[in-house]
C-alpha cells in the first residue's frame, strides 16, 4: 500500500440538491491526513437500466428522503472500507460492489456507492498533495502530453421532465465549437443565453428556468424553440455553420407509450416511421452537430437505422458530422456498450458516473466507448449540488466535451467556473477542444 493512505474514517450525511430535495454527502479521511468530500447527483429523466438511488419512500421529503443511504454509509460501508488502500480505487469499488450485491445497486444504494467512490478519490488526491485532475491523469498511460479542456454542450431551452411537459424536447443546447479557448466558450454562451432571453422579453414569453437553469418558456412547437434557438445564437452575432452548433437531448423515453411517440405541447401522435421521418427532418433542417437519445431506451434498431443514415451523410446532408449520443440507451453500462457497438446503435457515450454506481464502472463504459472510436460526453444530473468532480473527470480521463446544464444557477456555474479555474492554471499545457465534435476537419 503506498504509505499512509489506508482509509481512517468515512462519514455520510443529508445534503441537500438543487431541487430542494435530499441528497447524500460522503467525507472520506486518509491516515495520512488526505481529506475528501463528494455528494451524489440525481436524474429526472433515468434510464430504466440505472444504478438506483435508494429513497426512503415514506412520508417524508415526499418520499425522496435518504436516511437508509446516509445510514449505509455510516454503517456497512463504512465497516467494509477502513483500513483499505484508497490509492487502489478498483479495489475500493469492488468492494462496494460486492457489499451491495445486487445487479442494480439497489441494496446499500447506488446515491451510496458514487458519493462515497468519489469522495475516495478526492481523498486520495488530497493526501498525494494534487488536484483531483492531475492525481486522476498521473495513473493514465494513453494520453498525450497535451491536456484537453472538453468541449461544451449548454442548455439553453429546458424541457421534458425537467419543466413540468411545457415543452416536450429535454435539451436545447448549443456548443460553441468555433471558439478558440473554453473561456471564450463560456463567454460566446453568455451572449447567446442573454440573446435568447431578450427575444423571449419581447415576446412576453420568458417564464422562469427548468431544472437545469434553461428558460423555460411556452413555445407552440418544438420547432419553434429551435427556430428561437437559432435566431438567439445569430441575434448574439455568431454563424450556426462556422461557430455554435446545436445539440438536442430528445430524452425520447419519456414521450414513448405503445401508442408511439406523443408531443404533448403540440397534442400530435406520431407512430414509429413518423417519429423516425420527424427526427431525420431535424437534422437535415437545423445546424445540429449533436442528437441524444432520439428513440425509446430499448429501441436499437431505430438507433442504428438513423446512425446508418448519418454515417451515408447523403440523406441527412450532414456529411458524417452528427454525434448520436448515447444517455438512456446506454445508461453508463459496459454491457449496453458492446450492444450498441454490436448493431452501431450510437458514435457517442454520455457517461454519468451515479448511472453507473462507482467511478471504476464509469470508466470502463468510458474506456469501452473509446475502444469503439466513439467520442464521450461526460455529464451532470439535473438535480445537482456544488460537486465539481466530473470537471476533473473531463481532464483526468481526457474526456473531451462536458454536458452540466444551463449557464444560470450556481450548481451549475460551479462547474463551468472550475473548469475556468483549471484552464487558467494550465496556461499552454492545455488546448481546447474546439471544432465541430464529429468531422472536425470540416470546420473553418
Ligand atoms: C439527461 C440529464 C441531464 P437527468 O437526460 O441527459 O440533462 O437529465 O439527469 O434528469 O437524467
Ligand atoms: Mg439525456
Amino acid at each position: 500500500m503506498k504509505n499512509g493512505f489506508s482509509i481512517k474514517k468515512i462519514s455520510g450525511r443529508r445534503v441537500w440538491d438543487s431541487r430542494g430535495r435530499p441528497t447524500v454527502e460522503t467525507e472520506v479521511l486518509l491516515n495520512n491526513g488526505g481529506f475528501g468530500r463528494s455528494i451524489a447527483p440525481a436524474g429526472a429523466s433515468t434510464g430504466s437500466g440505472e444504478a438506483v438511488d435508494l429513497r426512503d419512500n415514506n412520508q417524508a421529503c415526499g418520499g425522496y428522503g435518504v436516511n437508509n443511504a446516509v445510514a449505509n454509509v455510516n454503517g456497512e460501508i463504512s465497516e467494509t472500507l477502513l483500513g483499505l488502500n484508497a490509492f487502489d480505487q478498483k479495489h475500493i469499488d469492488q468492494c462496494l460492489i460486492n457489499l451491495d450485491g445486487t445487479e442494480n445497486r439497489g441494496r446499500i444504494g447506488g446515491n451510496a456507492m458514487i458519493a462515497t467512490s468519489m469522495a475516495v478519490a478526492h481523498a486520495a488526491a488530497d493526501g498525494d498533495k494534487k488536484p483531483l485532475w492531475n492525481y486522476l491523469r498521473d495513473k493514465e498511460t494513453h494520453l498525450s502530453k497535451k491536456i484537453v479542456l472538453p468541449l461544451p454542450e449548454i442548455q439553453i431551452f429546458g424541457g421534458g421532465a425537467h419543466a413540468e411537459g411545457h415543452l416536450d424536447l429535454q435539451d436545447f443546447m448549443v456548443m460553441p465549437y468555433g471558439a478558440s479557448t473554453f473561456s471564450e466558450a463560456m463567454e460566446w454562451t453568455a451572449e447567446i443565453y442573454l440573446a435568447a432571453g431578450s427575444i423571449m422579453d419581447a415576446q412576453g414569453k420568458r417564464f422562469g428556468v427548468a431544472d437545469e437553469g434553461g428558460y423555460w418558456p411556452v413555445f407552440k412547437s418544438n420547432e419553434e424553440a429551435i427556430e428561437t434557438l437559432v435566431k438567439s445564437i445569430e441575434l448574439a452575432g455568431f454563424s450556426t455553420e462556422k461557430q455554435v452548433g446545436i445539440s438536442l437531448d430528445i430524452a425520447a423515453t419519456q414521450l414513448f407509450s405503445n401508442e408511439g411517440y406523443f408531443l404533448k405541447s403540440e397534442k400530435r401522435l406520431l407512430n414509429n416511421d413518423q417519429w423516425f421521418d420527424l427526427m431525420l427532418n431535424w437534422l437535415k433542417a437545423y445546424p445540429i452537430v449533436a442528437i441524444e437519445d432520439p428513440f425509446v431506451e430499448d429501441d436499437f434498431t431505430r438507433h442504428a437505422k438513423l446512425l446508418a443514415v448519418i454515417n451515408t451523410g447523403v440523406e441527412s446532408g450532414k456529411n458524417n458530422s452528427i454525434e448520436l449520443v448515447g444517455d438512456d440507451l446506454l445508461v453508463t453500462n459496459i454491457k449496453n456498450i458492446a450492444v450498441a457497438k454490436e448493431v452501431n446503435a450510437c458514435n457517442t457515450l454520455l457517461c454519468k458516473p451515479n448511472q453507473a454506481g462507482t467511478l471504476t464502472e464509469a470508466r470502463l463504459a468510458f474506456e469501452g466507448a473509446k475502444e469503439n472510436g466513439w467520442n464521450t460526453i461526460v455529464s451532470a444530473r439535473s438535480g445537482e449540488t456544488e460537486d465539481v468532480t466530473i470537471v476533473h473527470l473531463s481532464l483526468g480521463w481526457g474526456i473531451e466535451q462536458l454536458k452540466v446544464g444551463s449557464f444560470s444557477r450556481s450548481e451549475r456555474m460551479a462547474k463551468w467556473n472550475e473548469m475556468i479555474r483549471l484552464e487558467d492554471r494550465l496556461g499552454s499545457d492545455a488546448v481546447y477542444a474546439g471544432g465541430k465534435p464529429l468531422g472536425r476537419n470540416e470546420t473553418s
